[in-house]
Protein backbone atom coordinates (compact mmCIF):
# COMPACT_ATOMS: atom_id res chain seq x y z
CA UNK A 1 0.00 0.00 0.00
CA UNK A 2 1.06 3.05 -0.55
CA UNK A 3 1.68 5.95 2.13
CA UNK A 4 2.10 9.69 2.11
CA UNK A 5 3.67 9.75 5.93
CA UNK A 6 4.52 6.60 7.12
CA UNK A 7 7.23 4.01 5.80
CA UNK A 8 6.45 0.80 6.71
CA UNK A 9 8.33 -2.17 6.22
CA UNK A 10 8.62 -6.51 7.04
CA UNK A 11 11.34 -8.60 8.42
CA UNK A 12 11.53 -11.59 9.71
CA UNK A 13 8.18 -11.09 11.59
CA UNK A 14 8.48 -7.18 12.23
CA UNK A 15 7.15 -4.94 10.97
CA UNK A 16 8.04 -1.63 11.48
CA UNK A 17 6.01 1.79 11.02
CA UNK A 18 8.25 4.43 10.92
CA UNK A 19 6.51 8.30 11.12
CA UNK A 20 7.81 9.99 7.90
CA UNK A 21 8.05 13.69 7.47
CA UNK A 22 11.04 14.55 9.07
CA UNK A 23 10.40 18.22 8.21
CA UNK A 24 8.09 18.79 11.25
CA UNK A 25 10.11 16.12 13.40
CA UNK A 26 7.40 14.12 12.39
CA UNK A 27 4.56 16.08 13.65
CA UNK A 28 0.73 14.22 13.42
CA UNK A 29 -1.09 15.44 10.71
CA UNK A 30 -4.60 14.40 9.82
CA UNK A 31 -3.50 11.64 7.18
CA UNK A 32 -0.37 10.50 9.79
CA UNK A 33 -3.01 9.70 12.27
CA UNK A 34 -4.97 7.69 9.50
CA UNK A 35 -2.29 6.02 7.81
CA UNK A 36 -0.80 4.77 11.91
CA UNK A 37 -4.19 3.47 12.32
CA UNK A 38 -4.24 1.56 9.14
CA UNK A 39 -1.07 0.22 9.37
CA UNK A 40 -1.73 -0.78 12.60
CA UNK A 41 -5.23 -2.80 11.69
CA UNK A 42 -4.29 -4.11 8.92
CA UNK A 43 -0.90 -5.91 9.98
CA UNK A 44 0.82 -8.10 7.20
CA UNK A 45 0.01 -12.15 7.77
CA UNK A 46 2.95 -13.45 9.41
CA UNK A 47 3.59 -10.06 11.96
CA UNK A 48 4.23 -11.04 15.70
CA UNK A 49 5.94 -7.65 16.52
CA UNK A 50 5.68 -3.91 15.53
CA UNK A 51 8.38 -1.02 15.81
CA UNK A 52 6.95 1.88 15.89
CA UNK A 53 10.02 4.83 15.28
CA UNK A 54 10.89 7.98 13.50
CA UNK A 55 12.75 8.84 10.62
CA UNK A 56 14.82 11.60 10.95
CA UNK A 57 16.10 13.05 14.30
CA UNK A 58 12.70 12.90 15.57
CA UNK A 59 10.58 10.41 17.28
CA UNK A 60 7.11 12.29 17.01
CA UNK A 61 6.47 16.25 17.84
CA UNK A 62 2.92 15.69 18.56
CA UNK A 63 0.26 17.46 16.74
CA UNK A 64 1.23 19.32 13.54
CA UNK A 65 0.51 22.74 14.77
CA UNK A 66 0.26 24.49 11.39
CA UNK A 67 -3.29 22.37 11.36
CA UNK A 68 -3.68 23.62 14.77
CA UNK A 69 -5.79 27.42 15.36
CA UNK A 70 -7.93 28.73 18.54
CA UNK A 71 -11.21 27.75 16.27
CA UNK A 72 -10.21 24.11 15.61
CA UNK A 73 -12.52 21.08 16.63
CA UNK A 74 -10.30 19.71 19.06
CA UNK A 75 -12.65 17.49 20.88
CA UNK A 76 -13.62 15.97 17.36
CA UNK A 77 -10.21 15.42 16.28
CA UNK A 78 -9.54 13.90 19.38
CA UNK A 79 -12.26 11.67 19.27
CA UNK A 80 -12.11 10.80 15.75
CA UNK A 81 -8.48 10.71 14.60
CA UNK A 82 -6.45 10.25 17.61
CA UNK A 83 -8.37 7.36 19.74
CA UNK A 84 -8.61 4.95 17.19
CA UNK A 85 -4.32 5.46 16.79
CA UNK A 86 -4.34 4.97 20.61
CA UNK A 87 -6.74 2.14 20.36
CA UNK A 88 -5.35 0.78 17.12
CA UNK A 89 -1.99 0.65 19.40
CA UNK A 90 -3.23 -0.81 22.68
CA UNK A 91 -5.40 -3.21 20.99
CA UNK A 92 -3.02 -4.59 18.25
CA UNK A 93 -3.05 -8.01 17.64
CA UNK A 94 0.91 -8.50 18.46
CA UNK A 95 3.23 -6.48 21.12
CA UNK A 96 4.32 -3.18 19.77
CA UNK A 97 7.78 -1.49 20.41
CA UNK A 98 7.92 2.33 20.53
CA UNK A 99 11.50 3.15 19.68
CA UNK A 100 11.82 6.32 20.34
CA UNK A 101 14.97 7.72 18.39
CA UNK A 102 14.65 11.19 19.33
CA UNK A 103 12.56 13.81 20.79
CA UNK A 104 8.79 12.97 21.34
CA UNK A 105 7.13 16.04 22.03
CA UNK A 106 3.06 16.38 23.00
CA UNK A 107 1.06 13.66 22.20
CA UNK A 108 4.00 12.33 20.45
CA UNK A 109 5.45 11.32 24.00
CA UNK A 110 2.05 9.63 24.52
CA UNK A 111 2.10 7.96 21.01
CA UNK A 112 5.07 6.52 22.28
CA UNK A 113 4.19 5.27 26.18
CA UNK A 114 1.14 3.91 24.74
CA UNK A 115 3.18 0.83 23.26
CA UNK A 116 4.54 -2.11 25.07
CA UNK A 117 7.76 -1.72 25.40
CA UNK A 118 9.35 1.93 25.18
CA UNK A 119 13.22 1.48 23.61
CA UNK A 120 14.61 5.28 23.61
CA UNK A 121 17.86 6.35 22.60
CA UNK A 122 20.26 8.25 25.00
CA UNK A 123 19.75 11.49 23.61
CA UNK A 124 15.92 11.02 22.80
CA UNK A 125 13.48 13.51 25.25
CA UNK A 126 10.35 13.16 26.38
CA UNK A 127 8.31 16.34 26.16
CA UNK A 128 4.66 17.06 27.93
CA UNK A 129 4.49 20.17 25.82
CA UNK A 130 0.99 21.04 25.79
CA UNK A 131 0.47 23.57 28.42
CA UNK A 132 3.50 25.82 26.63
CA UNK A 133 0.29 25.86 23.70
CA UNK A 134 -2.25 26.31 26.22
CA UNK A 135 -3.68 22.28 26.65
CA UNK A 136 -3.90 19.58 28.79
CA UNK A 137 -2.07 16.45 27.41
CA UNK A 138 -4.13 14.28 25.58
CA UNK A 139 -3.33 11.17 23.66
CA UNK A 140 -3.34 8.77 26.91
CA UNK A 141 -0.71 11.36 28.50
CA UNK A 142 -3.01 11.79 31.86
CA UNK A 143 -3.60 7.67 31.72
CA UNK A 144 0.00 6.29 31.06
CA UNK A 145 2.45 8.96 32.74
CA UNK A 146 1.37 9.03 36.25
CA UNK A 147 0.73 5.04 36.22
CA UNK A 148 4.11 4.74 34.95
CA UNK A 149 6.10 7.53 36.63
CA UNK A 150 3.84 8.62 39.57
CA UNK A 151 1.70 11.44 40.14
CA UNK A 152 4.45 14.04 41.13
CA UNK A 153 6.98 13.70 38.42
CA UNK A 154 3.39 13.68 36.25
CA UNK A 155 2.67 16.71 37.43
CA UNK A 156 6.05 18.49 36.95
CA UNK A 157 6.14 16.79 32.83
CA UNK A 158 3.02 18.30 32.71
CA UNK A 159 2.72 21.89 34.60
CA UNK A 160 6.40 22.17 33.81
CA UNK A 161 6.69 21.45 30.19
CA UNK A 162 10.43 20.65 30.52
CA UNK A 163 12.25 17.74 28.39
CA UNK A 164 12.90 15.00 30.49
CA UNK A 165 15.91 12.58 28.99
CA UNK A 166 15.91 9.09 27.89
CA UNK A 167 18.28 8.38 30.96
CA UNK A 168 15.63 9.92 33.58
CA UNK A 169 12.73 8.60 31.88
CA UNK A 170 14.20 4.62 32.32
CA UNK A 171 15.40 5.82 35.56
CA UNK A 172 11.66 6.81 36.57
CA UNK A 173 10.07 3.67 35.21
CA UNK A 174 8.51 5.60 32.42
CA UNK A 175 9.99 3.49 29.92
CA UNK A 176 11.82 0.13 29.54
CA UNK A 177 15.74 1.17 28.68
CA UNK A 178 17.53 3.67 27.49
CA UNK A 179 20.14 3.05 25.37
CA UNK A 180 23.69 4.61 24.22
CA UNK A 181 23.27 5.96 20.95
CA UNK A 182 25.50 3.76 18.43
CA UNK A 183 24.08 0.80 20.44
CA UNK A 184 20.18 1.50 20.04
CA UNK A 185 19.20 0.13 16.15
CA UNK A 186 20.69 -3.23 17.06
CA UNK A 187 19.15 -3.06 20.06
CA UNK A 188 15.81 -2.59 19.14
CA UNK A 189 16.04 -5.30 16.44
CA UNK A 190 16.64 -7.76 19.17
CA UNK A 191 13.79 -6.87 21.28
CA UNK A 192 12.02 -6.81 18.16
CA UNK A 193 13.13 -10.26 17.34
CA UNK A 194 13.16 -11.83 20.86
CA UNK A 195 9.28 -10.54 20.91
CA UNK A 196 8.42 -11.87 17.38
CA UNK A 197 9.43 -15.65 18.53
CA UNK A 198 7.82 -15.22 21.62
CA UNK A 199 4.24 -16.94 22.81
CA UNK A 200 2.14 -13.90 21.03
CA UNK A 201 -1.00 -14.73 23.43
CA UNK A 202 0.62 -14.60 26.09
CA UNK A 203 2.37 -11.54 25.44
CA UNK A 204 -1.34 -10.34 24.54
CA UNK A 205 -2.90 -11.87 27.82
CA UNK A 206 -0.09 -9.96 29.72
CA UNK A 207 -0.96 -6.54 28.19
CA UNK A 208 -5.12 -6.72 28.83
CA UNK A 209 -4.01 -7.76 32.46
CA UNK A 210 -1.62 -4.83 33.08
CA UNK A 211 -4.11 -2.57 31.42
CA UNK A 212 -6.85 -3.38 33.12
CA UNK A 213 -4.73 -3.89 37.15
CA UNK A 214 -5.70 0.22 37.47
CA UNK A 215 -8.56 0.23 37.55
CA UNK A 216 -9.50 -3.02 39.15
CA UNK A 217 -9.43 -4.32 43.01
CA UNK A 218 -7.30 -7.37 44.20
CA UNK A 219 -10.44 -10.08 43.97
CA UNK A 220 -11.15 -8.34 40.28
CA UNK A 221 -8.16 -8.67 38.99
CA UNK A 222 -7.46 -11.97 40.44
CA UNK A 223 -10.61 -13.09 38.51
CA UNK A 224 -9.06 -11.47 35.64
CA UNK A 225 -5.67 -13.26 35.88
CA UNK A 226 -7.46 -16.90 36.43
CA UNK A 227 -9.66 -16.52 33.37
CA UNK A 228 -6.94 -15.96 31.21
CA UNK A 229 -4.86 -18.41 32.46
CA UNK A 230 -7.04 -20.79 31.73
CA UNK A 231 -7.24 -19.43 28.18
CA UNK A 232 -3.36 -19.57 28.09
CA UNK A 233 -3.35 -23.15 29.54
CA UNK A 234 -4.55 -24.30 26.41
CA UNK A 235 -2.22 -23.13 24.17
CA UNK A 236 0.06 -24.75 21.79
CA UNK A 237 2.55 -22.15 23.33
CA UNK A 238 2.19 -23.27 26.87
CA UNK A 239 2.77 -27.19 25.73
CA UNK A 240 5.71 -25.67 24.28
CA UNK A 241 6.78 -24.08 26.47
CA UNK A 242 6.48 -26.82 29.39
CA UNK A 243 8.10 -29.37 26.65
CA UNK A 244 11.05 -27.50 25.81
CA UNK A 245 11.86 -27.27 29.53
CA UNK A 246 11.87 -30.19 30.42
CA UNK A 247 13.38 -31.36 27.53
CA UNK A 248 16.26 -28.76 28.41
CA UNK A 249 16.13 -26.66 25.02
CA UNK A 250 14.83 -23.04 23.67
CA UNK A 251 10.80 -23.28 23.20
CA UNK A 252 9.55 -22.88 19.28
CA UNK A 253 7.09 -20.19 19.84
CA UNK A 254 4.49 -20.47 17.24
CA UNK A 255 2.07 -17.82 18.27
CA UNK A 256 -0.67 -19.56 19.15
O1 LIG B 1 -4.68 20.35 18.19
C1 LIG B 1 -5.28 19.29 18.34
O2 LIG B 1 -5.87 18.71 17.41
C2 LIG B 1 -5.25 18.63 19.69
C3 LIG B 1 -4.15 17.71 19.84
C4 LIG B 1 -3.02 18.12 20.46
C5 LIG B 1 -1.91 17.16 20.64
C6 LIG B 1 -0.56 17.79 20.75
O3 LIG B 1 0.36 17.09 20.45
S1 LIG B 1 -0.38 19.39 21.27
C7 LIG B 1 1.40 19.57 21.33
C8 LIG B 1 1.99 19.82 19.98
N1 LIG B 1 3.43 19.75 19.96
C9 LIG B 1 4.20 20.68 20.48
O4 LIG B 1 3.78 21.67 21.07
C10 LIG B 1 5.69 20.53 20.24
C11 LIG B 1 6.16 21.59 19.26
N2 LIG B 1 7.56 21.40 18.91
C12 LIG B 1 8.55 21.64 19.75
O5 LIG B 1 8.40 21.98 20.91
C13 LIG B 1 9.93 21.48 19.20
O6 LIG B 1 9.90 21.64 17.81
C14 LIG B 1 10.58 20.12 19.56
C15 LIG B 1 10.85 20.06 21.07
C16 LIG B 1 9.69 18.95 19.12
C17 LIG B 1 11.93 19.99 18.81
O7 LIG B 1 12.70 21.14 19.01
P1 LIG B 1 13.99 21.39 18.09
O8 LIG B 1 14.62 22.66 18.61
O9 LIG B 1 14.84 20.17 18.11
O10 LIG B 1 13.44 21.55 16.61
P2 LIG B 1 12.67 22.81 15.98
O11 LIG B 1 13.62 23.72 15.32
O12 LIG B 1 11.76 23.40 17.02
O13 LIG B 1 11.73 22.09 14.88
C18 LIG B 1 12.24 21.73 13.60
C19 LIG B 1 11.17 22.06 12.58
O14 LIG B 1 10.01 21.27 12.88
C20 LIG B 1 10.72 23.51 12.66
O15 LIG B 1 10.39 23.94 11.38
P3 LIG B 1 11.38 24.93 10.53
O16 LIG B 1 11.61 26.12 11.40
O17 LIG B 1 12.63 24.12 10.33
O18 LIG B 1 10.63 25.22 9.27
C21 LIG B 1 9.48 23.43 13.51
O19 LIG B 1 8.58 24.49 13.28
C22 LIG B 1 8.89 22.12 13.02
N3 LIG B 1 8.00 21.54 14.03
C23 LIG B 1 8.35 21.01 15.20
N4 LIG B 1 7.28 20.58 15.85
C24 LIG B 1 6.22 20.84 15.06
C25 LIG B 1 6.67 21.46 13.90
N5 LIG B 1 5.84 21.85 12.94
C26 LIG B 1 4.51 21.62 13.12
N6 LIG B 1 4.02 21.03 14.22
C27 LIG B 1 4.82 20.62 15.22
N7 LIG B 1 4.31 20.01 16.29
Amino acid sequence: MDHQSILVGHQAGVTQIALNRPQVMNALNRTMRAEITAALTDLRAGTRCVVLTGTGRAFCSGQDLTDASAGLDVERVLREEYEPMLAAITGAPVPVIAAVNGVAAGAGANLALAADLVIAAESARFVQAFSRIGLIPDAGGTFFVPRAAGLARAMGMMLLAEPVTARQAADWGMIWEAVPDDAFQDRVQSRAQALAQGPTRAYLAIRQALLASGGNGLADQLALEAGLQGQMGQTSDFAEGVAAFLEKRPAQFSGD
